[in-house]
């Protein structure tokens, strides 16, 4: 059965809920390995104060019994601890208006001034919305908690056969990560990320990006970045160039483009592989040596994907995040009702969230790498895996 799955829930509802189909039988699965990246996805420097209020956590429901999924659905759910807060303005059951205290309560959440940038006014246009508090619900970033789950959920799976995923900020608003100042081995970058409040591993450029983000705090303004995910470990020949829609790139694309804020999406040299020739591009193959079971390459501009293939090498990617478009010093924009001049709406927000959308592109990518891999190795049980993917391995390697 293909893996996939399907989120629910609203920024200020009672919870947000994931649905997951097509996990095998037979996978360990405690709360911890999908707690601990939601906690990671709710820290960064530049975060609102919602997440003071929050701390994500996993309710199992179904699909694991005795810390053993089953191969059933799995469902997750992730409470809302603001929904205290707000259980009669998110109420699911119908309010008497006429109540003076429930009217007004209602009336001080309702949102007509729409804010550039956001989707309030394509939303509010399309679903014929008079409130925007409906589509701010639902495109809110908070949404990302589920997929976190389900990616955690696909890391897990993915940790078993080696391939591991990470994510480390290369940019906040204007101020870059020192391409030079990086460690070259990956495992460091990690390490120096995970610690990092920015998740940065450039310590000088991780200062300066606190300073950007407290000054954009100060003026009332927001900053989007760049951040990185990186692959290790993913074997060769996942994806497709059969079909448009079997290419791992291409999926990859979507998957990344699918969070919230994410303006563009590249591999590898990304932009840069179409400024220089061939020559100086394309990762020259080498033969392979006594540490290796894999043909070699000593660059990887590719980004570990050829043809629409995983090639063996670490799939690398970034991601660039617009600034939050809830700004404190709010832009001109209309007020729905009338159709006139209005500064646009303002409430709680982050200030900059790039490093979460890293921990999101994680997620993301742990999806889509995971679906490919079940579709290459599938089975209804890890034991089945197991066996198609070691056959596998040993007979392309022979070549
Ligand atoms: C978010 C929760 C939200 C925002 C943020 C992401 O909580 P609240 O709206 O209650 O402050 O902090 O969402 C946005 C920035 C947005 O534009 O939707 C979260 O859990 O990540």
């Amino acid at each position: 059965m293909a893996f996939r799955f399907l989120t629910s829930g609203e920024s200020h509802g009672k919870c947000l809920t994931a649905i997951i189909e097509g996990i095998p039988a037979g996978i360990p699965l405690k709360p911890d390995d999908i707690d601990k990246h939601l906690a990671r996805r709710q820290q960064g420097y530049g975060r609102g104060d919602r997440m003071k209020i929050e701390q994500d956590r996993v309710l199992i429901n179904s699909g694991v019994r005795h810390g053993m999924t089953t191969g059933a659905p799995v469902c997750f759910e992730i409470e809302n601890k603001d929904w205290q807060n707000w259980q009669v303005t998110m109420s699911s059951q119908a309010v008497d208006i006429n109540n003076p205290s429930i009217s007004e309560l209602i009336t001080q959440k309702k949102i007509t001034h729409v804010r550039p940038g956001h989707a309030d006014l394509p939303g509010a246009l399309k679903y014929n919305h008079q409130d925007i508090r409906n589509v701010l619900e639902r495109s809110s970033a908070r949404e990302t908690a589920a997929r976190v789950a389900v990616g955690a959920l696909a890391s897990t799976i993915l940790g078993i056969f080696n391939i591991e995923i990470f994510s480390h900020v290369l940019r906040i608003g204007p101020v870059n990560v020192d391409s030079e100042s990086l460690p070259v081995n990956y495992n460091i970058i990690r390490e120096f990320a995970e610690k990092s409040e920015l998740r940065c591993a450039d310590y000088s450029a991780s200062i300066a990006m606190k300073k950007a983000i407290d000054e954009a705090k100060e003026a009332g303004d927001s900053f989007g970045g760049l951040f990185e995910v990186v692959a290790l470990g993913v074997p060769v020949g996942l994806g497709s160039y059969v079909h448009w829609d079997k290419r791992l790139d291409g999926l990859i694309a979507q998957a990344i483009m699918s969070i919230p804020g994410i303006k563009t999406v590249s591999i590898g040299l990304g932009k840069a592989s179409s400024e220089i020739p061939g020559s100086k591009l394309h990762d020259e193959i080498y033969p392979k040596n006594d540490d290796s079971k894999d043909y070699q390459r000593k660059t990887n501009h590719s980004g570990g994907i050829e043809g629409g293939i995983s090639n063996g090498n670490p799939i690398v990617l970034k991601g660039a995040m617009k600034p939050i478009p809830t700004l404190k010093k709010p832009l001109k924009s209309i007020n729905l009702e009338n159709g006139e001049e209005h500064i646009a709406h303002y409430e709680r927000s982050d200030v900059c969230a790039v490093p979460a959308a890293g921990i999101v592109g994680e997620s993301m990518l742990a999806i889509v790498l995971l679906q490919a891999f079940l579709e290459k190795f599938g089975g209804d049980s890890l034991e089945e895996i197991k066996v198609n993917y070691e056959n596998y391995c040993n007979m392309y390697q022979k070549r």
